[in-house]
């Protein structure tokens, strides 16, 4: 399980230049996103990752999250270590970065369950990232079936050459992305999202404005999210927010952002392929 290649093709490539995010189908198969499944289920049983509500609840893995986000399950569970260090999407992100190596970020589950659940607001990943140039990227993994209703990922095609906003509150509190944005942008304002079934995924660029509703269905939405950082991104240290891996972090300002907990998951071949 997990290893393998999935294809992409230059179309993709371009779509993904082009639009800031891009739809890969059938990336896992059914055995593959059962493990994953068992592992978030334990992760969040056992309580022992980081795990918070991004909507500000005081519930983390207890239950009443309304987006319960569980950080760097690879360091702990078989599956999900087996799917980040296998490469199958880092490589898929080094084609469409073009970029000679691939180092993780971080992962991270995502569980909106029914009942209490809140939507994640407008936002772009760059600004709560160390890094100073952009270019990092998510992928985005449904582990159920997602629509709408169920929070599959929307974004704003072509808002990653919009530059860099601030961070926004998933906790309802502060400016709402919108409030920052000019005419123009506003006129361009065309949300498009992505319903897919479990094993598909999307990615998306740091600067890819995306959101997904809250959870309005009976049945959980589980996302598996992995952060890759492309060559050429360097640390920007105390330029940005503070971040949950800052102590793992090796580079100094300016160097290339490298990191105890950032393992290098794909590279050029001798051959250069
Ligand atoms: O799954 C969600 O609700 C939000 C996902 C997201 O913001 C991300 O992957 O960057």
């Amino acid at each position: 399980m997990f290893g393998g290649e999935y294809p992409v093709s230059p179309e993709q490539v371009a779509f993904y230049e082009e639009n800031g995010y891009v739809r890969f189908d059938n990336v896992l198969n059914t055995d593959e996103v059962a493990a994953l499944r068992t592992d978030l289920a334990e992760a969040k049983a056992k309580k022992n990752v980081y795990a918070r509500d991004l909507a500000g609840g005081d519930g983390a893995a207890g239950g009443d999250d309304k987006i319960l986000q569980m950080l760097n399950l690879w360091e702990r569970f078989d599956s999900v270590r087996d799917y980040i260090l296998g490469g199958r999407i880092a490589r898929m992100a080094k084609a469409l970065t073009k970029s000679p190596t691939i180092h993780l970020y971080h992962d991270q589950a995502l569980i909106k369950e029914p009942g209490p659940s809140a939507p994640s607001p407008w936002h772009q990943d760059q600004p709560y990232w160390p890094s100073k140039e952009w270019g990092m990227l998510s992928c985005w993994m449904a582990l159920d079936d997602v629509t709408i209703d169920r929070g599959c990922m929307q974004f704003i095609p072509g808002s990653h050459k919009w530059g860099e906003f601030p961070p926004i509150s998933f906790e309802g509190e502060g400016k709402a992305l919108k409030e920052y944005m000019s005419e123009e942008q506003l006129a361009a304002w065309n949300p498009v999202p992505v319903e897919m079934p479990a094993g598909s995924c999307t990615f998306h660029h740091g600067l890819c404005f995306h959101y997904t509703n809250a959870n309005t269905t009976d049945h959980v939405r589980r996302a598996l999210v992995a952060i890759f950082i492309p060559e050429g991104i360097t640390y920007a240290a105390d330029e940005k927010m503070d971040n949950p891996f800052a102590e793992s972090i090796t580079s100094q300002k300016g160097e290339p952002l490298r990191g105890t907990r950032f393992p290098e998951l794909a590279a050029e071949t001798a051959t250069g392929q």
